[in-house]
């Protein structure tokens, strides 16, 4: 199947194959009057008008009405899968609990522990299956998805099934992420170093044999789990061909970007209290800043650092941190929103957060996150003219239509 996208008012999209960084983050390829040849999913080409291809005849044209036209936006950070949703917190939240004094107290993550438990798998996927056509229809086309409901070996398996499925039966793409060590689960309560021996023994192993999960990750935070700890965890997935992605300072800074650093982990996620020597970690180790806006909304905390980290050089990528506790919503076009006006960030930089870099924050960076050719045919054609229009708009879904592999979503 062959399909021409023709008359694209503006084409922006960042280059390559790696995490843009300093300057780079924000440099886009732009191209006016545009057109984007797809060939079984893949993009055969990308030019301007003058320059149609001569050597391609379209099964199919799409008038793109002038639009702007983005590369399909990739979540690089949910906690997709889940039973129940946390809006009984909601009252403990307005009398001023923190999310700290939630899960403390046994709810937070533990209660959506105890609901995904005791969910089906059926209806498990149901769920997950529509939260997944929400988020295509917002724009996004890739997605992270993490494990961490479970903390058995039994449901943290039952939620990657889950996430494979998804993946097959929707036009989403998803990648998989372990995270048994998102909290220590209750019947641990007493015997914390009874989990922490089990997921590294025999829980993070069996997840490496299953095949369901490409990266671990861990929840380093006062109260979950110590520095330590999360390098142990870390090392053990590791061993189980695991890459290590890490929870780092999202409420209080106990040291993680330095575990991010030491275990080689392709990104670090939240960084909401990352100071200079948390982003000199960063720096030195390669990691991918991967930074939740709308988490530090919701949680009505202070926004990370991004514009000194984009000045040190670290690339900074997105997710929308779906989750429901401290962030229930999986909408990229707020997150792109939130960062500009908060984060300081340029629309470009912007772009290239919520494409390429969430793109190499999953291992994806060869795939997807850019329009050029040989990358899939991911895209967003956007009810918008220009890239400071869609961040600048806020709370109505700008999306025009959607490709993800050469098919298109109106
Ligand atoms: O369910 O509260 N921060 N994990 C770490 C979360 C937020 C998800 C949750
Ligand atoms: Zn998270």
């Amino acid at each position: 199947m062959k399909t021409l996208i023709q008359n694209i008012g503006l084409l922006a999209t960042p280059r390559g194959t790696s995490p843009q960084s300093g300057r780079g983050q924000g440099d886009l390829m732009r191209l006016e009057n545009a057109w984007i040849a797809v060939d079984e999913g893949r993009i055969h080409a990308v030019g301007s008008a003058e320059s149609l291809p001569a050597d391609f005849s379209p099964d199919e044209i799409v008038d793109a009405g002038g639009r702007l036209v983005t590369p399909g936006l990739v979540d690089a950070h949910t906690h997709l899968v889940f039973g129940g949703w946390r809006q009984h917190e909601l009252g403990m939240k307005l009398k001023g609990a923190s999310y700290l004094d939630i899960l403390a107290a046994g709810g937070g993550i533990l209660s959506t522990v105890k609901a995904t438990r005791e969910a089906s798998e059926d209806a498990l996927l149901e769920k997950t299956k529509k939260l997944l056509w929400d988020m295509l229809h917002l724009g996004t086309t890739t997605i992270e998805a993490k494990s961490g409901y479970g903390l058995d070996l039994e449901t943290e398996l039952k939620q990657l099934r889950v996430i494979q499925r998804a993946g097959e039966e929707t036009p989403l793409q998803l990648v998989p992420t372990f995270m048994g060590a998102h909290a220590v689960p209750a019947e641990y309560k007493e015997n914390r170093e009874g989990y922490l021996h089990r997921l590294i023994e025999e829980i993070i192993p069996a997840i490496g044999q299953s095949g369901l999960a490409k990266f671990c990750d861990v929840f380093c935070e006062e109260g979950v789990f110590s520095a330590q700890e999360a390098g142990d965890i870390l090392e053990a997935g590791k061993k189980a061909g695991l890459r290590p992605k890490i929870h780092a300072d999202e409420i209080m800074s106990i040291g993680g970007t330095k575990v991010a650093k030491e275990t080689g982990a392709i990104s670090a996620e939240h960084l909401i209290q990352t100071e200079e020597a948390g982003i000199f970690d960063l720096k030195e180790g390669g990691v991918i800043a991967c930074l939740l806006p709308c988490t530090s909304l919701y949680l009505g905390a202070s926004f990370a650092r991004a514009r000194a980290m984009i000045e040190a050089g670290v690339p900074v990528a997105f997710g929308s941190d779906l989750n429901p506790g401290s962030c229930p919503s999986g909408n990229l076009q707020l997150v792109m929103n939130i960062a500009a006006l908060y984060y300081k960030m340029t629309p470009e930089e912007v772009l290239t957060g919520a494409t390429l870099n969430g793109a190499c924050a999953i291992g994806l960076g060869d795939e997807i996150g850019t329009l050029e050719k040989g990358k899939a045919a991911d895209l967003v054609i956007w009810e918008a003219p220009d890239l400071n229009y869609l961040c600048y708009r806020m709370g109505s879904n700008l999306v025009h239509s959607v490709m993800k592999r050469g098919v298109i979503y109106g």
